[in-house]
């Protein structure tokens, strides 16, 4: 009996430890802000996308100025319901070296699964990479908002610039 008990705590433990303390996977909505290389100024996040805690994030990136780069989605078609992150940045408008932002850290939940983008002028150009990271792997250029990225580019995005058109 004994035993038994022992085994279904140790799955409990199990399953609990997988869920990071910072962010619960259902921390589907973000507001980030990052300067030009993608280091981390401020990140939000909740589980519903109209929180006041999401919508005061919001009020103080436009009240400090900030540039609005990109909101990206899980679903395609600029689709809410699977989650969204909306990128701003700290180094005031794009130029043509932009703003970079790599799936590592807090971002790590979000690789691998970007199926669409809205982008917000003059800040238009988006390189979109295969592996966080790495400049040298497949990427591809998008001028403009997304609303699919097709099937073979579908959910594979671990790494972004977004930039002036060159
Ligand atoms: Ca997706
Ligand atoms: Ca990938």
């Amino acid at each position: 009996m004994k035993k038994a008990v022992f085994a279904l705590l140790g799955c409990v433990i199990a399953v609990g430890s997988s869920t990071p303390a910072s962010a619960g996977p259902a921390d589907d909505f973000c507001v980030g802000v990052t300067d030009e290389s993608g280091q981390r100024t401020k990140l939000t996040c909740d589980v519903k996308p109209d929180s006041g805690k999401l919508k005061a994030a919001r009020a103080e990136a436009i009240a400090a100025n900030r540039q609005d780069l990109i909101t990206w989605y899980n679903d395609a078609g600029w689709s809410t319901a699977g989650g969204w992150y909306e990128w701003w940045g700290t180094a005031g408008p794009c130029d043509r070296e932009g703003y970079k932002t790599t799936m590592t850290g807090d971002q790590t939940v979000w690789r691998n699964k970007i199926s669409s983008w809205r982008v917000w002028a003059p800040c238009d150009s988006v390189m979109s990479y295969d592996v966080a990271g790495v400049e040298s792997s497949a990427s591809r250029r998008d001028n403009g908002s997304v609303w699919y990225v097709g099937d073979d580019w579908n959910d594979t995005i671990e790494m972004f610039r977004v930039s002036l058109r060159p």
